[in-house]
Order: structure tokens, then sequence, then C-alpha cells
């Protein structure tokens, strides 16, 4: 685990001593837009853009997810890295087909010489103008959700005008007390910051299977970009953050309404083909050794992903 600075790569743990033992994830670096757009400077092509994921990353899933919901697999084709993220940060299992590089913190240099900043998944890559597009997930799924449809003619919407208020209420708070909440537990360095950050996680879990009794959706009966945006924390949880970043109150398996939710999530069509639990397990237990200085993978748990749901009465 590591960062560049100035274009060199330096191994080093995530900094938490400047703020009082919380984990604080920094922004992405690389902020364009493909846009279906004749001015755009990155336009929708077949071909045209490579996409590096983890199959262990959250962020990372989102975008795979995206990609099979809207059918974009012959358009943009992928590499995905090895599960295991150590002194060099993420890299290659084989050399990676636009450049052969080994490491992912190549194509960070290759897109800027001086990058400063982590090295992060996922990334988008413009084979044209030979440059990073975006690694920010959250921008890059809404790219795949609508960009593309000139391609693809799939026109399903996972961010629809009028949910859009509520999906990014949703959005807002997942994404601190959720999303990025379950690392907040993780890597917290002192007994509040992870105190603080375990009340504010089962808190929103709280809330979220209390909506969910009710609605069968977030933002409602129809599924959307929030829905996947929380799918990718759930399907990691009791395989990884229960027992690894201490987020142990209780499994999503014991919950009455996130547990049918999150299988049915899995079961939609081409889901349990971006879920690889032998590379999400592998990562963060082998990777995070300052958490699991071991490197010992757990066996278990066994999980029930593909029995019926029961949330077809909602
Ligand atoms: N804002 C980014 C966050 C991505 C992110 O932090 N990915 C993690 C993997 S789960 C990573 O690559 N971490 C490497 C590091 O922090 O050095 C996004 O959502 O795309």
């Amino acid at each position: 685990m590591g960062q560049l600075v100035n274009g060199v790569w330096h191994d080093t743990w995530y900094d938490t001593k400047n703020n009082g033992g919380k984990f604080v994830r920094e922004d992405a670096g690389f902020r364009d837009w493909v846009q279906d757009n004749p001015q755009a400077k990155f336009q929708p092509e077949s071909g045209r853009y490579h996409l590096y994921v983890s199959l262990a990353c959250p962020w990372a899933h989102r975008t795979l997810i995206l990609r099979t919901l809207k059918g974009l697999e012959p358009h943009i084709d992928v590499t995905v890295v090895c599960p295991d993220m150590l002194s060099e940060g993420w890299q290659m299992g084989l050399p990676e087909p636009l450049f052969g590089h080994t490491l992912l913190h190549q194509i960070y240099t290759q897109a800027k010489v001086d990058y400063t900043g982590r090295v992060t998944v996922p990334v988008l890559w413009d084979k044209k103008t030979q440059t990073i597009v975006s690694n920010e997930s959250s921008e890059i799924i809404r790219m795949f959700n609508r960009e593309f449809d000139c391609l693809t003619g799939n026109v399903d919407d996972y961010y629809p005008q009028h949910l859009r208020s509520v999906i990014d209420e949703w959005n807002d708070y997942i994404y601190p007390a959720i999303n990025n909440g379950v690392y907040r537990c993780g890597f917290a360095t002192t007994q509040e910051a992870y105190e603080e950050a375990y009340q504010q996680l089962f808190e929103a879990l709280d809330r979220v299977d209390r909506h969910l009794e009710t609605h069968r959706y977030l933002a409602g009966n129809q599924i959307t970009e929030a829905d996947w945006r929380l799918f990718t924390t759930l399907i990691r949880f009791d395989a990884v953050y229960v027992g690894h970043f201490k987020c142990n109150k209780q499994r999503i398996q014991d919950y009455p309404n996130l547990n049918g939710y999150l299988k049915e999530l899995y079961q939609v069509d081409g889901i349990a083909q971006t879920t690889d639990f032998y590379h999400i397990k592998r990562h963060y237990y082998f990777s995070h050794t300052s958490i699991n200085p071991t490197q010992i993978v757990p066996q278990g748990p066994q999980l029930d992903l593909e029995s019926p749901h029961g949330r077809m009465h909602l």
C-alpha cells in the first residue's frame, strides 16, 4: 500500500495521525467525463475505453455492475488486477494489454508523469488521448448509465430524472455511514474513532432495514444506482467487514429486510458473475497486514445468497 509523490512510488500506509485516528478517504484525482455530445473531448466509442478494476473493491464493483447491466461488455474491455495489494500497490496478474505494465501506478504515471496521490481502482482509460478519464466510481457509473446508450441501444436508467433527489439523498446518507463507514471502522487507529464509525454504521443499517420493510428498493419500486452502490458494500459485509473491519454488531444475514434485499440484488441477471468471493476475501485479509499480520484468510462464512429472497410481495 502506498502512493505516488511527483510520479515516484512511496510505500506508506494511510496517515490517520493528523485526524485523531480517523480514516479519511482522499478525493479522486482524474475527474473528466465521457459525454455523448459532439463537442466533448471524450466521446462514446466502441473499444475506445479500458477499465482497470479489482474484483475485491466495492467502488470498482459498481462500475462492473453498470457495465454489465447496460450491455457495455462488448464496448469497454477490462483488466482485473491481482487481489493482493502490497508494497507496490495494485499489481497486474499478467502484463496489462495496453502497455504491458505490471503495476497500476504505472498507468497513473503513463497519464501524468508527475502524478501525486493515491493509486486507486477503478480507472477508466482512454486509448485515443492516452490518459485517464476518471478514477471516481460514482462518476464512471453515471457515464455508463447514460452516455453509451447510442452504442448499445440500452436505455435502462438507474438515475432517472424523477428519482434523482431521492437517490442523491440516499447516496449522501449511505456513503459516509455505510460504504465508507466500514472502512472508517476497519482503518480507525483509536478506540474513539472506531466506536464513532461503528455507531453511525449500525444506525444507518437499522434505518435502511426499516425502510426496506415497506419499500422494495431504496427509491421505491425500481432498482436505481443507490441500490447498486449499497449492494457492493452489503455483499462484502458478512464475508469480510464483520470480522476483518470489526463491524460485528450483527451480520446482514441477521437483518429481516436487508438479507432478502441483498439476495434479490445478487440474483439479478449477470450480477453474481461480477462478484468474486475469492478476490474479496483474499484482498482484505492478505493485504491489510497492519490489521491482520498473519495474512490468514478465513475459510468461512458459508453464505446463502441463492435461495429465494421472498421480496416479491412488496
Ligand atoms: N473515490 C474512489 C475510491 C476508490 C478506492 O479508494 N479504491 C480502493 C480499493 S477498495 C483503492 O484502490 N485503494 C488503494 C489506496 O487507497 O491506496 C472511487 O469511488 O472510485
